[in-house]
């Protein structure tokens, strides 16, 4: 799946042109995780579908979903942009970032500079970065052009292999351990724990995927997680226990 995900978004880019350059306000990502206020910093996700679960939310309004999360108090959101597996779209990065005052963070498969170039130009805050599809140097050069974009970036890994590998090159600011495989769907937040140990403390984790309640939460925190992703139990249930802290 995750090959032919790749495949698709190496198509979508050779016929990629890049947009006008919206005027928006912008959030830092990375200091918003940091609120001092808060144990573990919420990543809310919005996404209407996933090639392993098929639709999440039928009714899906992006602004609808922005205004709510911003009304419970997450501390930045997550946008699925990618069209063909997850039924988003970069319009609803845009209308999330016009109406709401959060930071926001541009979800999809990028693998080459004119996706780093557009995030910045739709207005993205911060864009992902999945180690497991992208060489060292591939990860490193796109790493460099969205920081100099004024883009923060979420390093996203999921074996323990591939990150000491990545480590010999740089030290991302924020690494998100991917609890889900993408090669099998399948979702343990035990990664978080096993790979922890492993992340330099200047850099700040981020445990992402099956998180679904707050004992999850509790968890991948006592394990090192300083925030959490979470789209799943935020699409099935808007308002669930887990995630708002005070
Ligand atoms: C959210 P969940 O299990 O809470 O819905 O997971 C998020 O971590 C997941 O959507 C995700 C993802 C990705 C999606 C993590 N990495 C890379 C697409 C691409």
């Amino acid at each position: 799946m995750l090959t032919k995900i790749v495949e698709t978004k190496r198509k979508e880019v050779s016929a990629l042109t890049l947009p006008p350059k919206v005027l928006v306000r912008k959030h830092s990502f990375y200091e918003a995780l940091q609120n001092p206020n808060r144990t573990v910093g919420l990543i809310a996700e919005m996404k209407k579908a996933s090639p392993s679960k098929g639709i999440l939310k039928e009714s899906f309004a992006p602004i609808d979903i922005g205004a709510h999360y911003e009304k419970v108090g997450v501390d930045a959101i997550s946008v699925l942009t990618d069209q063909q597996y997850f039924k988003g779209s970069k319009h609803d990065l845009m209308m999330v970032k016009e109406t709401t005052n959060l930071p926001v963070l541009r979800k999809d498969f990028i693998i080459d500079s004119l996706q780093v170039q557009e995030s910045a130009r739709i207005g993205a805050d911060a864009i992902l970065l999945i180690a497991e599809i992208l060489t060292d140097e591939k990860l490193f050069q796109l790493y460099q052009e969205a920081v100099e974009s004024g883009l923060d970036v979420l390093v996203e890994v999921h074996s323990l292999e591939r990150l000491s590998q990545l480590l010999q090159t740089f030290t991302p600011a924020i690494i998100g351990v991917n609890n889900r495989n993408l090669k099998t769907f399948e979702t343990d937040i035990e990664s978080t724990r096993k790979l922890a140990s492993y992340i330099p403390s200047s850099t700040l984790l981020v445990s992402e995927s099956g998180i679904l309640t707050h004992e999850d939460l509790t968890m991948v925190s006592s394990y090192g997680a300083k925030a959490v992703l979470v789209g799943e139990a935020f699409m099935k249930d808007i308002s669930p226990s887990i995630g708002v802290r005070r």
